[in-house]
């Protein structure tokens, strides 16, 4: 798939920090340790709807992840999906009486219109599960060679699942108990009453053609694929087994990125997947998650089309930590519009205190598991002074600047 408009980064003068991220596996803060090229996949959105303020932090956490890797030097090889084909997608087709496909088209493009007003850096590849489908059948078809996969009895529609002990280490990702696991595997998209799988925790990948259901043609039967295999094959195809990050929110740490790590481990016979598992918080509206399911969704094009500046949304989002389940509101978004101003009114001047340590802070904080509290308060702290014109470095606005704009992505 076509990405979207790339975004510079440039060079900041200074000494970057190697970055820690929180791993979910291990449920520690580590260091992230990339070759020259580090490699990142972040699950991509279900186009069945506009991207709302939910999606937009979880991209925004991921974007500074790759920013401060860049800003230490390394290459990002950075992959995203999209999963253009899956049941929300052809639910809300029938709903409104339109096609799945143009749905998923529209809202994909409304995705990377988002995106670029949002000065995310773009995925080197954006890639759509319809297009992977021969390489998810791949895939498939060796799982069912070796006895990971099998075929569910079921004379009518034998469809294809994943036995889930096969990788033989299944829940480390995730480390959630038995309890947890069969309550988030029903929620979130599986299928544990299916008769004729071998367990309950097993997860479909092919689903047989239904009659009046989109399907392919493949070696393992006409129909589709499931939903973790999509993100398992692309990104192992793309990044190679044992890349440095798995990132989405975290409502995909169970099942999403247990299964994506198992389909791939299972024929690797080798782990990890991924290095670091790492899931940002739930944002929410009215003390409830946001999501296009419970309708409770802001938007970021209804936000961009009110005139909002996206340097706002970006501060609005970074004012909690990634990893805090946070609600956006009205007075969130005035306060990143006050301290937007505030700052703007500061780099503009001719002269400032001395901005080294501040931009050395911004990269401590960042670079401790993207602490953005930190790094605004750092930054909040210059403007202050700033402000009250007695600074007399007349680089420090410009470093300032540039600061803000390679490691926070906010234009000044
Ligand atoms: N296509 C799959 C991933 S392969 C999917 O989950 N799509 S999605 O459109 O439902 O979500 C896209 C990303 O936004 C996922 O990483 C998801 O965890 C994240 N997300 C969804 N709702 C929220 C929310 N309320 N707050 C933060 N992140 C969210
Ligand atoms: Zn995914």
């Amino acid at each position: 798939m076509q990405t979207w408009s790339s975004v510079d980064v440039p060079r900041v003068p200074g000494t970057p920090r190697p970055l820690r991220l929180h791993d979910t596996s291990t449920g520690q803060i580590r260091p992230t340790a990339p070759g020259a090229t580090a490699r990142m996949y972040v699950c991509g959105i279900t186009p069945y709807d506009a991207t709302h303020l939910g999606h937009a932090a979880t991209y925004l956490a991921f974007d500074l992840v790759n920013r401060l890797w860049q800003d230490a030097g390394h290459e990002v090889h950075y992959v995203q999906n999209v999963t253009d084909i899956d049941e929300p997608l052809l639910e809300r087709a029938q709903r409104d009486k339109g096609d799945w496909i143009v749905l998923g088209m529209r809202e994909t493009a409304l995705f990377r219109e988002d995106m670029t007003a949002l000065r995310v850096v773009p995925p080197r590849q954006f890639v759509g599960a319809v297009e992977s489908i021969p390489e998810i059948v791949e895939v498939i078809a060796k799982l069912l060679a070796d006895g990971s996969a099998y075929r569910a009895d079921d004379p009518e529609y034998p469809d294809v699942y994943f036995d889930h002990r096969a990788s033989g280490h299944f829940g480390y990702e995730s480390n959630y108990d038995l309890e947890t696991m069969n309550k988030l595997f029903a929620e979130r998209g599986g299928d544990p009453d299916r008769a004729g799988k071998r367990h309950p925790l097993d997860a479909l990948l092919w689903r047989l053609a239904r009659p009046g259901e989109p399907s392919w043609e493949s070696e393992v039967g006409e129909g589709r694929p499931g939903w973790h295999i999509e993100c398992s094959a692309i990104a192992v195809n793309r990044l190679g087994l044992g890349f440095d990050l798995q990132g989405g929110g975290s409502d995909l740490a169970f099942p999403h990125h247990e299964y994506s790590a198992a389909h791939a481990e299972a024929l690797a016979g080798d782990r990890p997947f991924a290095r670091h598992y790492t899931h940002a918080g739930m944002i929410g509206l009215d003390g409830e998650k946001m999501s296009k399911s419970r309708g409770n969704l802001v938007f970021v094009s209804r936000l961009r089309a009110d005139g909002v500046d996206p340097g706002a949304i970006r501060l609005a989002l970074f004012a909690g930590h990634y990893r805090t389940d946070r609600a956006w509101t009205d007075a969130l978004l005035a306060d990143a519009n006050t301290r937007l101003e505030r700052w703007r009114e500061a780099v503009s001047l001719s002269a400032g205190p001395a901005a080294e340590d501040t931009v050395d802070r911004l990269r401590e904080h960042l670079a401790d598991d993207l602490d953005t509290p930190k790094a605004i308060a750092a930054l909040d702290a210059w403007v202050t002074e700033a402000l009250r014109r007695d600074g007399t470095d007349t680089g420090a606005p410009g470093l300032i600047k540039l600061a803000v704009d390679s490691l926070l992505g906010i234009a000044l």
